[in-house]
């Protein structure tokens, strides 16, 4: 049986942090998705699943989306709010469907937490699990940026403000990523694959899908910012490129190789 049951679009690096995390902890999870121009035409619930023409126009539980989804009307449950307060996917939910858990941090937490292997992914006592925590709190201060200037690249609106602040954001993040491998160790936390590898590897495989707009981005005078990532950030770039290669990253990842 498994111990989460996850609902979002898919594929979404967000999910593959638990799914990832599964593998490693031999831990099952239950994923209901659709490609994500469809989740606008699903109910936003524990038992989620697409509505009939008759449910969408009865209005019932449509709300405007606000993240990913402006402009369009979602179906949210109150019983999906009151689980999902910020009203978010991925969500994950207990197998009772009474818990959730949202923030995809969170939901490989969880996963970890579920370890059924004794993997050490989420660290074996209180400093390491911390140091662990401090790698995923930190990606997702970067994460919130790539997901503003990724939006925008979708909606066509990048502006040149919103590029120079994500810029900014990429280098420091991945310059801290770059330092911490230059330590010669092969991960970022106490020598083995934990939590924060996995995060580092799907926020960056997430932010490299940038060069799918590419020539959005040169019609307004501006390059890709990871263009040049392998020559300016070597360590970290090697770091995703042997995660990728991993087999328990790479039934996601390994596509993320080739641009
Ligand atoms: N930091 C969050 C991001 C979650 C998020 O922003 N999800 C968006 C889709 S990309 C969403 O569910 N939006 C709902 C809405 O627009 O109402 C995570 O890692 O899980």
């Amino acid at each position: 049986m498994s111990q989460l049951r996850i609902f979002c679009y898919m594929p979404s690096p967000r999910v593959w942090k638990a799914m990832i995390a599964a593998r490693l902890c031999g831990v099952e999870l239950e994923i209901r998705s659709v490609p994500p121009p469809k989740l606008k035409d699903w109910l936003w619930d524990f038992d989620a699943r697409p509505l009939t023409g008759q449910e969408k126009k009865s209005n019932l539980n449509a709300c405007a989306g606000h993240t990913g989804f402006k402009g369009n009307i979602l179906y949210k449950t109150d019983e999906f709010l009151r689980a999902h307060p910020f009203g978010t996917v991925p969500a994950a939910f207990s197998p009772d469907g009474t818990v959730g858990i949202f923030e995809s941090n969170s939901i490989m937490r969880a996963v970890a937490r579920f370890d059924k292997t004794g993997s050490g992914i989420y660290g074996d006592d209180p400093y390491t699990a911390s140091r662990i925590d401090s790698y995923l709190d930190a990606s997702l201060v970067f994460a919130r940026d790539s997901q503003i200037y990724m939006l925008s690249l979708a909606d066509n609106g990048v502006t040149r403000a919103i590029y120079d602040s994500t810029r900014k954001a990429f280098d420091v993040y991945m310059s801290a990523i770059d330092r911490a491998m230059r330590s010669g160790g092969s991960f970022l936390v106490g020598g083995q694959l934990t939590l924060a590898d996995i995060c580092f590897a799907c926020e960056f495989a997430l932010f490299l899908r940038e060069g799918k707009r590419k020539e959005a981005l040169f019609d307004i005078g501006l390059e890709v910012i990871t263009a040049t990532s392998s020559e300016r950030f070597p360590r970290a770039f090697g770091h995703f490129q042997k995660l990728c290669q991993h087999e328990a990253f790479s039934p996601e990842l390994h596509a993320s190789l080739s641009p």
